[in-house]
């Protein structure tokens, strides 16, 4: 299936007035629940959710409710819409199912943050293929103006690249997905009402700065670990060194931490991160954790490779971010 699409060339005649209206959308693209908002969102939210104060529907100080942003981790809420992690739990924002909540550095004023417990497999993105392959999907049109992706008119997987299926029914649902570029990754984590794991405090880490990341304070529980797993290196834990291949996530029951259902941060694929060193189609974006071929320093939490924006290869795919 060829999944190209005239979209790009559409957004961009448009794309000044989309600018205007994609922001909003994006907060909640697939299933009406709103993200928290991202750094560089205009702030068009209504009056009552800027004033410091818990007023209007609000579920707490200045988010949830039907025109706010979502709550992040820990704030007060009474039903799942209210939440930026996606639920509701004893009207607290919890982290959803398939998430583990994640503590943010002592600086952040959040408690937490929310990970995909595994890196999104091919049923996964498939099911986001079938979903947002045209123009009517907003998250592509968002990515396309937001974050330098306009060249980015296929989001399917590449059968053209070294090692990548060689066609779509080649391709075994339970693997994770990969031969994906960074910009198809953004898009999905945007569509699903979830993004790319970025900086510490959420939108884009730093290129220049590999610690201060989501990615990497999840993977290393604030530095003090150099394997998810602990602090030396076994090499019978993940999918790595010399596995050969991808693996279903969580094949590897040693491969978890330093949070308890969190797998694969070490080995199996490298995973796209949201910290490029700018947001031209030329940056180079950061893969962490190595793969199912690296060595015992390609498979630390520190591990990344520095790729071009639209590598698109079989040992890179992603994980999503929450809250
Ligand atoms: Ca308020
Ligand atoms: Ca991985």
């Amino acid at each position: 299936m060829n999944a190209r699409r005239l979209l790009a060339s559409t957004a961009l005649v448009t794309g000044t007035a989309l600018a205007c209206t994609l922001l909003r959308p994006l907060e909640g693209i697939s299933d009406g629940k709103r993200d928290a908002a991202p750094a560089d969102a205009v702030p068009d939210v209504a009056p009552h959710c800027i004033d410091g104060i818990m007023n209007a529907d609000e579920s707490d100080v200045d988010c949830g409710g039907a025109e706010c942003w979502g709550c992040l981790y820990d704030r007060r809420c009474r039903a799942d819409a209210d939440c930026a992690t996606g639920r509701c739990n004893v009207l607290q924002c919890d982290c959803a199912p398939g998430f583990v909540a994640v503590d943010y550095p002592a600086a952040v004023p959040a408690a937490k943050y929310c990970v995909s417990s595994t890196e999104v497999t091919y049923a996964g993105y498939a099911s986001f293929l079938a979903q947002c392959s045209d123009a009517s999907c907003g998250a592509w049109q968002y990515a396309s103006l937001a974050v330098g992706c306009g060249w980015n008119q296929d989001l399917a997987p590449s059968t053209s690249d070294p090692g990548c299926p060689p066609a779509a029914n080649a391709i075994d649902a339970g693997l994770p997905a990969a031969c994906v570029d960074w910009c198809d990754a953004y898009t999905y984590c945007a569509h699903r009402g979830l993004r790319l794991c970025g900086g510490v405090a959420g939108g884009t880490a730093q290129f220049d700065m590999p610690r201060a990341t989501e990615w990497y304070n999840a993977c290393s529980k604030l530095g003090e670990r150099d394997y998810p797993y602990g602090l030396a290196f076994d090499p019978a834990a993940c999918n790595g060194p010399e596995g050969g291949a991808p693996a279903p996530p969580a094949t590897f029951p040693a491969c978890v931490g330093p949070y308890p259902l969190l797998f694969d941060l070490s080995g199996n694929v490298a995973e796209w991160e949201d910290g490029c060193s700018s947001k031209d189609q030329t940056a180079e974006c950061p893969a962490r954790g190595g793969f199912y071929d690296s060595d015992e320093f390609g498979l630390t939490c520190l591990s990344l490779a520095r790729l071009p924006k639209m590598t698109r290869a079989p040992w890179v795919g992603f994980r999503c971010c929450r809250g």
